[in-house]
C-alpha cells in the first residue's frame, strides 16, 4: 500500500499517532505538501463524511477522525503556506444566538476543513451582527449558521436580514441546518442553501464558491 493510501486509511481509523508519523515521513521522502494533504488527509475524511452521510460510521468515528487530520495538517501547514496553496474559499460559522448546541456544528466546521475551506468557528451564541461583521472582517464568502431549537431558528432569518442591511447579501451564501430546520423554513427566509447533515453542507459549499 502506499504510504498515501496509508495516511487515508490511518485517519479513517482516527489513528492520530500513526497519521502524525506518516506524514513527516511522506515529508521526509520528498511528497509534496499538496499531494500528502490531498491524496493522504483530504482523501481519508472525505471518505469518512461519505460514509457518514450513509450512518456506516457515527459521531465519534468522525470527531476522532478530525483529530487524526488536526494532527497531519499541523506538520503540513508552515509548508503549504510556503508553497502559497490557497484554501479553496472561507467561510465563517456558527451556532445561532440562543443556542449553546455545538456538536453538529463542530462537524460541519471539520468536514468544510477536510475539504480544503478556511473556517473561522465563532462559537455558539453568535448574534446576527456577529456574523455579518466576522464575514466582512474575513472576506468570507459563505456564511453558515447552526439551530438546534425551535425557538432559535428564527434568528437565521435576524442573518439573512443583517447581511441586507450590511450590503453583503449579493456576495454572500448564507447556509443553514441544524435538527429542527428544513428546506422550506431555509426557503421562507430568504436563506440560500439547506443542507440536513454535515458532509452534504460541505459539499454544498464547494459548489457555492465553484459556481460563484
Ligand atoms: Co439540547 N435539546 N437543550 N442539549 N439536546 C435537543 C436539541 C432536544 C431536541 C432534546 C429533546 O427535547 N428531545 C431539545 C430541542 C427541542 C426543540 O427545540 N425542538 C433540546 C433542548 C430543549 C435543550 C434545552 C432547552 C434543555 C433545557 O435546558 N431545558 C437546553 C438549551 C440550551 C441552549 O442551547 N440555550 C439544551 C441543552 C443541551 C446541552 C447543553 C445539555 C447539550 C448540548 C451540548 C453541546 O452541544 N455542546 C444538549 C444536547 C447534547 C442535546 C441532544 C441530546 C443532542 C444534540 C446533538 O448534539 N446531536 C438533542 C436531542 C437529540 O438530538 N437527540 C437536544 C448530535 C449532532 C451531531 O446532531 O446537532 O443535529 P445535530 O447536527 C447534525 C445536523 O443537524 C447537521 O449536521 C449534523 C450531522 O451531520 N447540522 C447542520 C447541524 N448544524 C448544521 C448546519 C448546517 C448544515 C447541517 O449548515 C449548513
Amino acid at each position: 500500500m502506499s504510504i498515501l493510501k496509508e495516511i487515508s486509511e490511518f485517519l479513517q481509523q482516527g489513528r492520530a499517532k500513526n497519521v502524525k508519523e506518516l506524514v513527516q515521513q511522506a515529508i521526509d521522502e520528498g511528497i509534496d505538501a499538496k499531494t500528502i494533504l490531498q491524496e493522504g488527509l483530504l482523501d481519508g475524511m472525505s471518505i469518512i463524511g461519505e460514509k457518514f452521510k450513509k450512518n456506516e460510521v457515527y459521531v465519534p468515528n468522525v470527531l476522532i477522525a478530525a483529530r487524526a487530520m488536526n494532527a497531519g495538517t499541523e506538520l503540513l501547514k508552515p509548508l503549504l503556506q510556503e508553497a502559497g496553496v490557497k484554501a479553496v474559499g472561507k467561510a465563517v460559522i456558527g451556532t445561532v444566538k440562543g443556542d449553546l448546541h455545538d456538536i453538529g456544528k463542530n462537524l460541519v466546521r471539520m468536514m468544510m476543513e477536510g475539504k480544503g475551506l478556511e473556517v473561522i468557528d465563532l462559537g455558539v451564541d453568535v448574534s446576527a451582527e456577529k456574523f455579518i461583521e466576522e464575514a466582512k472582517n474575513h472576506d468570507a464568502q459563505i456564511i453558515v449558521c447552526s439551530a438546534l431549537l425551535t425557538t432559535t431558528m428564527p434568528e437565521m432569518e435576524n442573518v439573512v436580514k443583517a447581511a441586507e442591511a450590511a450590503g453583503i447579501r449579493d456576495t454572500v451564501t448564507i447556509m443553514v441546518g441544524g435538527a429542527p430546520v428544513t428546506e422550506s423554513f431555509c426557503n421562507s427566509i430568504k436563506a440560500d442553501i439547506y443542507t440536513p447533515d454535515a458532509a452534504s453542507a460541505a459539499d454544498a459549499a464547494v459548489k457555492a464558491i465553484k459556481t460563484a
